[in-house]
Formats: structure tokens, sequence, C-alpha cells
């Protein structure tokens, strides 16, 4: 018989599985809507992923395996149903990959039974996380992730040095997932590591983030571009960066690809991540380019300012002051889905439409860089809008 609390704890979490989101309507800029709730929180997990429901082997009926944090998630869009690979992490700190889906894209993501899992023999990979799922026009579907592994190189008393690799699997169905080998680079650590969804001159072309130390980008940086000609044996040879770090930006002290970019009629849309640091610690928020679809290394547009940033309870978690995406999907309909996670704690979505996201990159004056220019780009914007306002 299992225990009367498991009835009680099933009501509630069935009650916030089938639970409508709606936008939110204290938030407008005319770009994207925020949602009320989360998509994906620890509380969506399912209860057999968290307590063993045997009385015998669990007399209490105490969570054995808890979770701790659900957030960056790749996406992908497959036969009208929208799919997030979620960072599910464990009590232990430890983050794996598990698929939820929805018949929305904004509410009643469901976890499937089972984490997501492959056969992997290296016995060093200790921790994985932020997959980007990219459907590539190969016709695989395939997941780069962050492969973490203690850094073999330090000395016995640090226990904290890590080196960070761009781990590579791929699927066709999201159930059998294939181990292919890690993507190497020139740069010591890679995290941030993006499949463009397209051949570029008949080779796979990726978005990688070279960088010398763990945490700290070092002497690389910047989000960079590299081609590969074979997917089986992943070798990136050169890495051009394309999108630079800049002093007094949001992305001053470094940045990252988000999901793969977007495809439309008037370049590639990037959603990536910009880091600067504060006296409170780091702050990652969105930010926005696009790059040319006939050479996919030129940025043509970059809007000035952050796309999305921590905004109200999205500001605390794990790690406060945190906006990160891994995953965006477009519907049939032109509808965009951009999946974004807060303090490393929980999961949200951004809805906006194609067009809307090509006007703000398009139309969005871009960073002067200084704060007089600052002053001339925004008095140019009253000096016209009191114009208008004055002819009634
Ligand atoms: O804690 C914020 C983010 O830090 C890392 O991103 P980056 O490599 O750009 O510093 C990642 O570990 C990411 O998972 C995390 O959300």
């Amino acid at each position: 018989m299992i225990h009367e609390k498991y009835a009680e704890l099933l009501r509630a979490q069935e009650e916030l599985l089938g639970r409508r989101n709606t936008k939110k309507e204290s938030f407008y800029n005319g770009l994207y809507d925020r949602y009320t709730y989360p998509v994906l929180t620890r509380h969506h997990a399912p209860l057999y992923w968290r307590f063993d429901l045997n009385p015998k082997t669990n007399p209490y009926f105490m969570e054995r395996l808890g979770i701790n944090a659900v957030f960056n998630a790749g996406a992908i869009y497959l036969n009208g149903k929208y799919y997030v690979v979620a960072r599910v992490e464990g009590l232990d700190r430890k983050s794996f990959f598990a698929i939820a889906e929805s018949d929305t894209g904004v509410d009643q993501f469901r976890f499937w039974d089972y984490p997501v899992s492959w056969e992997n023999d290296d016995e060093d990979e200790t921790n994985i996380y932020d997959m980007r799922l990219v459907q590539h026009e190969d016709g695989w579907i395939y997941g780069i992730y962050c492969s973490e592994r203690k850094d073999p190189e330090a000395s016995p008393f640090d226990t904290s040095s890590a080196v960070a690799q761009a781990g590579l699997v791929r699927t066709r169905d999201l159930k059998y997932w294939e181990k292919l080998p890690n993507i190497q680079t020139p740069s010591p650590q890679q995290r941030n590591v993006v499949l463009h969804p397209e051949f570029v001159d008949g080779q796979y072309a990726f978005y990688t983030r070279p960088q010398d130390g763990f945490i700290s980008t070092g002497s690389g940086g910047g989000i960079a571009f590299g081609l590969c000609p074979d997917i089986l044996n992943p070798v990136i040879q050169l890495e051009t960066v394309l999108d630079e770090k800049r002093y007094h930006t949001v992305y001053e002290v470094k940045n990252g690809q988000g999901p793969a970019p977007i495809k439309t009629d008037k370049g590639w849309i990037h959603i990536a991540h910009g880091v600067r640091n504060t006296a409170a610690g780091l702050r990652y928020v969105l930010y926005v380019f696009a790059t040319s679809l006939e050479d996919p290394t030129q940025v043509i547009a970059k809007p000035g300012g952050h796309l999305i940033a921590p905004y109200d309870e999205e500001r605390v978690g794990d790690v406060s002051n945190v906006i990160f995406s891994n995953g965006a999907v477009v519907n049939e309909k032109n509808e965009v889905f951009i999946y974004y996670a807060s303090s490393d704690t929980r999961l949200h979505v951004a809805t906006t439409t194609i067009d809307q996201l090509v006007d703000y990159t398009f139309n969005t004056p871009e960073d002067p860089y200084r704060s007089l220019d600052c002053v001339r780009q925004r008095s140019a914007l009253i000096a016209n809008n009191l114009e208008l306002l004055s002819q009634g």
C-alpha cells in the first residue's frame, strides 16, 4: 500500500501540470510577451523520480533522490508539439537531461517517464548540461552540450578546477541517442557550442566560445565560427570570432551563442547571452544580433542593450541575476517561443513572431558605446516624437 501522502502530493502536482499559463499583463515592450508562470520548475519532476514508493524500503515516505532545479533547456518543434530537453539538477549537484512536451509551448509541459541517457565510456566526464537541440539539414537532430570533468592538471588541493568541452550526440526521435566524439577545437575549454542548422561550404558549421579558463574566458572569448568536414570526427581547426565581448556593454565579460540561429528573409537571427560584472556578481542577460544569409560569419545588425534581463522574481535563485537561453522554436505560424531560464533555477517562455523579431533586430538602434552619443541618439528620438506630438 503506497503511503497516503503520495496521493496528496500527486493531486497537487496534477493541478500544477494542468495549469494554463497567461500572458503577464504587467509587462509590455511591443516585442515579446512574458508569462505569469514558469513553464518548468523542480516541482514538475515526476514524484517517481524522487520518492521510493515502496513502503517496505521507504517506511517514512522520504524523498530519496530530490530535484534541486530545472532550467537551461534546448527546444525543438516537431509534428505540432513543443519539446524541451531541460537541464535537471539533482540535490547532488549533478545535472542531466530530460525531455518534457507540451501541446501549446507555453504551458502543461510534462516530463517523459525517464531522463535521457546514452552509452558513454568516458569515465572522467562528471557533469553534463545546457544542450542545444538542432535539426540539421542532414536529417539528424543533434544535441550539443557541455561535458565537464575535473581538471587533470589541478593540484591535489584544488578540488574545484574543471575543464569544459563540447559533447555531441544525435537522435532521430529524441528517444534513442547516439554518442559521437566530443568536438575538438583549438581552444583548451569550450562552452556554449552550437551547430548551425545548414551546411556552409559543404561543411558542418559551429558557433563556439573559445576560453582559457572554466569560468573566465581569459585570452579567448567572443562568439566564434568554425567549420568541420566530418561530424563523426568533429574537429574544428579554425575558430574565427564573429561577435566580440566589448568594454561597457552587456557582454563586457563574456558572451555565448544561445539556441541555433533562426533563419529569416533578412538574415540569421541569433539570441545570445552577455555577461557583465557587478558588485553583486555576474549579471547574465540575452541580446540579439543578425548574420548574413550569404556569409554567416558577417554580423549585419545588432540592436543595443538586452533583449531579456532578469525581471521581478526572475532575479532570485541559486545563481541570482541570471537569464540564460539555449532553446527557441518557430512554429508554422511563424510564432517564436524563446525558452529562457532565470537564475539557474527555473524555465520560462517568452513569445513573439518572426516579423516582430526581424523589426527589432534591424530597426533598433545599435549601442553607440559612449554615454554622450547615447544622449544624442535618444535626443533624436525625443525631437522626432515631440514634433509628431505637436502636430496633434
Ligand atoms: O550560471 C550562469 C551560467 O553560467 C555558464 O554560462 P557561461 O559559460 O557563459 O558562463 C553556464 O554554466 C550556464 O549553465 C549557467 O546558466
